[in-house]
């Protein structure tokens, strides 16, 4: 049993649990036809705390060869970037698409 419950609620662990890392994603561009250039790299600045000499070198990788990734991040933290992404492409009504994938 990995776990004991103490008086109604309260859960802790026992010492033979191995503590895990959290698991970490990566946080990919994808490439399409109509997004401009300019507004991918401003996105990467943005959003993943790139230089603009390094959001461009990803955006022509992503450019190239379809993909491309912008960070690795914990779970709830490339969750929020995805969806940061997508909700400032959608305001401005541009395709660029987003996805995380476990490393
Ligand atoms: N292929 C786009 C163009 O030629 C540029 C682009 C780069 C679009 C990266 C999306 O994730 C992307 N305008």
């Amino acid at each position: 049993m990995a776990n004991t419950k103490h008086r109604e609620n309260t859960v802790l662990e026992n010492q033979t649990d191995k503590p895990k890392p959290p698991s970490l994603y990566k946080v990919m561009l994808l490439n399409d036809d109509y997004t401009p250039m300019e507004f991918v790299v401003e996105v990467i600045q943005r959003f993943f705390n790139k230089t603009r000499e390094q959001a461009t070198q990803i955006m022509l990788k992503v450019h190239t060869e379809g993909a491309g990734i912008c960070g690795v991040y914990p779970h709830g933290i490339a969750e929020t970037k995805v969806n940061q992404v997508l909700g400032h492409a959608r305001e401005h009504h541009h395709p660029l698409q987003c996805a995380m994938e476990e490393v």
